[in-house]
């Protein structure tokens, strides 16, 4: 949803984010909904000044989330609150599931299919009654026996359905008794959250649901860093799934993206597994040794998602140009192969063990921002060189003289080998391109001045990078240059070598190949080579050349719809809410006049809206796929089954593939925990969770008496991040000068200690010094019979700059979640004492 649309909610629920002070510009709109009397709940383990402007603020334990929503799903579920007109057509509720699959509340803490030895699960058992419905997003390939065979079922007929929703194995069913264990006593003495709190929040959302009201949750990291963090955020999607909050105007679940442009990164594919537009890398250990193989396996036989081969063929192309060709799988034999997690936890492991040789820093700061700092630079120090582009010197840059280890004691500087090369990089305003922000916005910025001395834009590195390293291959025939020697490179340069962006952006959008006329959109690409593309959700922001829409700067105005089509552009295809079918009944009228926003319009024989619809046009609210004729794609979902992107085109509150730690969210415990799992002792944490086993990276067990506290870490509104670009700068730095972490009153009590004072806090893998600030934002949780005590700490310090502090990471611990490799960095376990620490001079 775009952020401007949560003026429109009846309710908002932030969770998981200090949205006031992290994404303020979002947060106005929270404001205003607040202003036209929508309620607004803050559910974080800190009060902080979100809570200070909500309704109804929910303390709870962080790591506890799945534990307090699975406690709402089961509220709603149990006095029929959900909504069933919506939630019946438009999810997967009624869909049967194979007789096999059992719950963790079956099975002591597992679902079925899980493999204790490998350490991970199988899905088979999770799979619908006969049929194998494949995930859109990179997990396409379930590796399953008969997969062909039960996919290809999707041509045949819909899935199966019980729409009475008695069948014991429907979604339905098991939804229900896989929530009936989240009673409000559990969610109580897991959470830390009062009862009547939790109950409040429920019954708020509960009654802002329905035709007329709608509701929104915004979350960020505090979803986001856990082992089970995806799960957290499915637990989310089921509660907006049954309220019916998807697709229509206020309501949705918004996640408040962090950097700039982390979204248009994630797009344009800085991860490891993803090729841009949400293409899977290819594998060296699945099926996707040729061109054919690989299409085979990750195109969806229905859906949206059928078009795959036109994306990536033309990707291939925008790649390698004429090199591309029908001998070489159309430029898929020159792609690299990935052979497992290459994300940055275990490339961190995999540089403290020598294994990485050299390292391009280009905007981040891994010694602050990565997780287990000493193991971050003990990884550093076996590099042979380094290369940090930034706009200052940061950490990462100088932590062969001023690290941790060094100060330390544990290593000297003469030690290390390291090579750093430091790179002035420039800022935003020194440089054109585009930011993708929070709801897939795109929107451009010119360079406004030029940056002082030799610093140069990431393009102008990039660019100038690859065009020397051709250089270096040109005269090469071997066939491992091939890759490097065929890209397409040819980007026009100014006077001073700087590449134009906005040529970047053409090639991104799309055009033909080999005239090069720009495509207007991304139903005009081609998997027979003819067209080429940057990234296909982003084709259409540039339809024409000189038209530039992520440039576009023309708001509706208060008398226009507020959908703003004019301003920026939305991928895909300027689309500001996905799936808004889902905002007409399955007959395709709007639930209600105040929450309109797509119709079916009967004598046109479209649907209307002043948003850019997300479903076929002209597809009638009654169609109904033709079985008889083995349909595909898009033809094979209905006229009531809004949500494109998935197989069998509804919501999927039950996941039968694309997550690696169970079809339903379930409660663990954090990797580091003070307490026992409630729901099963003996299975604490996210059975699948990634470890690795490193000498600096041990992991404290559960309930480890040495290790008491809960401990969060988070940011403050005066700094970013890694901190470079305010520790740097006087007025920002004097605003939060040093490091401190936030004690509750009752534990600085208890220690005997005040505001000020310096305390140690400790972890397995180390130690931080650090002033106190005491508190009563923070409370004591008391979980049963336990009283247990939670700490917060700003994460954003380090020695370099002005406002310095020790490094919050060298606390925490590389672990990850299952699915998308995200460390734990918002709670773990660590230990609090009086004083400093003794090797760096103070009092012991
Ligand atoms: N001023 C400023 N703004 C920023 C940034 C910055 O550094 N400074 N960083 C940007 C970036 S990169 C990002 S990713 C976003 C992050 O935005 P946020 O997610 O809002 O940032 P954090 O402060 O890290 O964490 C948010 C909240 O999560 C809470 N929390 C911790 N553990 C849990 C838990 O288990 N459950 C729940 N429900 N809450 C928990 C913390 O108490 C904290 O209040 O902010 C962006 N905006
Ligand atoms: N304990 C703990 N750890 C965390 C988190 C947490 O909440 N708790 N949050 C995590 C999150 S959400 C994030 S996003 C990461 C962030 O951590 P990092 O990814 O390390 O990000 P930053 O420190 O913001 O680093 C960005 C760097 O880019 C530089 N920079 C800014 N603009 C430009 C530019 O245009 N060009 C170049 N070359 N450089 C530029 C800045 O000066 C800065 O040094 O940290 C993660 N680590
Ligand atoms: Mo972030």
């Amino acid at each position: 949803m775009p952020q401007w649309d949560l003026a429109n909610s009846d309710c908002v629920l932030v969770m998981g984010s200090n949205m006031a002070e992290n994404h303020p510009i979002a947060f106005r709109f929270v404001m205003q909904a607040k202003q036209r009397g929508a309620t607004v709940i803050h559910a974080d383990p800190r009060f902080t000044r979100t809570s200070a402007m909500a309704d109804i603020y929910a303390p709870l334990r962080a790591g506890s989330d799945i534990a307090f929503l699975g406690g709402i799903i089961n509220h709603l579920l149990q006095n029929d609150l959900w909504f069933r007109e919506f939630a019946l057509p438009y999810t997967n509720l009624s869909t049967i599931v194979g007789e096999d699959y059992r719950g963790p509340g079956e099975l002591g803490g597992y679902f079925s299919g899980w493999n204790a030895e490998g350490r991970r699960y199988s899905p088979e058992s999770w799979q619908y009654d006969g049929v194998v419905v494949p995930s859109s997003l990179a997990e396409g390939y379930v590796e399953i026996e008969g997969f062909a065979e039960a996919t290809r079922r999707l041509h045949e007929g819909p899935t199966p359905k019980d729409p009475t929703l008695q069948h014991p194995s429907c979604v339905y069913q098991i939804l229900k008794r896989h929530f009936a264990r989240y009673t409000p006593e559990m969610v109580e003495q897991v959470t830390g959250c009062p009862r009547e709190v939790f109950l409040k929040v429920a019954d708020a959302m509960a009654r802002n649901s329905g035709r007329e009201r709608t509701g929104a949750i915004c979350y960020a990291v505090g979803w986001n860093h856990h082992t089970k963090g995806a799960q957290i955020i499915r637990t989310g999607a089921i509660l907006q799934a049954l309220l019916g909050n998807v697709g229509r105007p206020g309501a949705g679940l918004l996640a408040l993206r962090g950097h700039t442009s982390i979204q248009g990164s994630t797009d344009i594919a800085t991860l490891y597994d993803l090729l841009p537009g949400y293409l899977p890398q290819p594998h060296a250990f699945r099926p996707h040794h040729t061109l054919e193989d690989y299409l085979k396996v990750e195109t969806s036989p229905t859906g949206w998602w059928n078009n795959f081969p036109k994306y990536y063929v033309s990707l291939l192309r925008a790649f390698y140009g004429a090199q591309a060709t029908p001998e070489n799988g159309r430029g898929h034999d020159l792609l690299p192969r990935i052979v497992g997690d290459h994300s940055q936890l275990p490339l961190t492991v995999a540089m403290a063990n020598g294994v990485i040789k050299g390292l391009f820093v280009m905007g981040q700061n891994p010694v602050v921002g990565g997780s287990n700092s000493k193991l971050v630079q003990r990884g550093l120090a076996q590099l042979d060189w380094l290369v940090v582009r930034d706009i200052a010197e940061t950490d990462t840059a100088t932590f062969w003289r001023d690290g941790h280890l060094v100060r330390d004691g544990e290593m000297r500087p003469e030690d290390i080998g390291t090579e750093v090369f430091l790179m002035p990089g420039s800022l935003s305003g020194e440089k054109a391109g585009s930011f993708t922000n929070t709801h897939r916005l795109l929107q451009w910025h010119d360079k406004v001045v030029a940056g002082p001395g030799d610093s140069r834009s990431e393009l102008w590195f990039t660019y100038h990078l690859g065009r020397r390293l051709q250089e270096l291959y040109r005269a090469s025939t071997r066939e491992e240059d091939a890759p490097i020697r065929s890209l397409l490179w040819d980007y026009p340069v100014d006077e001073e070598g700087e590449p134009d962006a906005e040529a970047v952006l053409r090639e991104i959008n799309g055009y033909t190949w080999p005239e090069r006329e720009q495509l207007a959109s991304f139903n005009d690409l081609k998997s027979d080579g003819s067209t080429a593309c940057g990234c296909w959700i982003y084709g259409g922001v540039f339809p024409q050349p000189g038209r530039n829409l992520a440039r576009a700067r023309k708001p509706d105005g208060p008398e226009g719809p507020g959908t703003h089509l004019g301003w920026g552009f939305a991928w895909p295809d300027n689309r500001r809410t996905l799936n808004n079918r889902a905002s007409a009944d399955p007959e395709g009228r709007p639930w209600s006049e105040r929450k309109r926003l797509v119709w079916w319009d009967e004598t046109k024989g479209e649907w209307q809206s002043p948003d850019q619809i997300d479903f076929v046009k002209t597809k009638r609210p009654d169609y109904e796929p033709d079985w008889s004729k083995r349909p595909a794609g898009m033809d094979a979902l209905s006229g009531t089954q809004p949500f494109i992107m998935i197989p069998d085109g509804v919501a999927g509150i039950f996941v039968p593939s694309g997550l690696k730690d169970g079809p339903l969210p379930e409660h663990y415990e954090p990797t580091e925990t003070p307490v026992r799992n409630a729901f099963h002792p003996g299975v604490e944490g996210n059975p699948p969770a990634k470890r690795w086993a490193h000498d600096l990276n041990p992991i404290a067990a559960p309930g480890d008496p040495r290790y008491p506290h809960v401990l969060t870490t988070y940011r403050l509104t005066e700094h970013h991040s890694g901190g470079t670009p305010t520790r740097i700068v006087p007025t920002t730095a004097e605003l939060q000068p040093e490091g401190f972490c936030e004690i509750p009153t009752e534990l600085a009590r208890e220690l005997g200690l005040r505001s000020t004072d310096w305390v140690v806090l400790s972890t397995p893998r180390g130690e931080i010094e650090t002033r106190a600030l005491v508190t009563d934002r923070l409370r004591p949780f008391r979980l049963g019979e336990r009283r247990v005590f939670q700490l917060g700490l700003p994460w954003h310090y380090g020695w370099a700059g002005m406002a310095t502090g020790d490094v919050a990471n060298v606390l925490t611990a590389v672990v990850g979640d299952p699915n998308t490799g995200m460390h734990e960095n918002k709670a773990l376990t660590c230990a609090l004492r009086p004083g400093r620490l003794a090797r760096r001079g103070g009092q012991g």
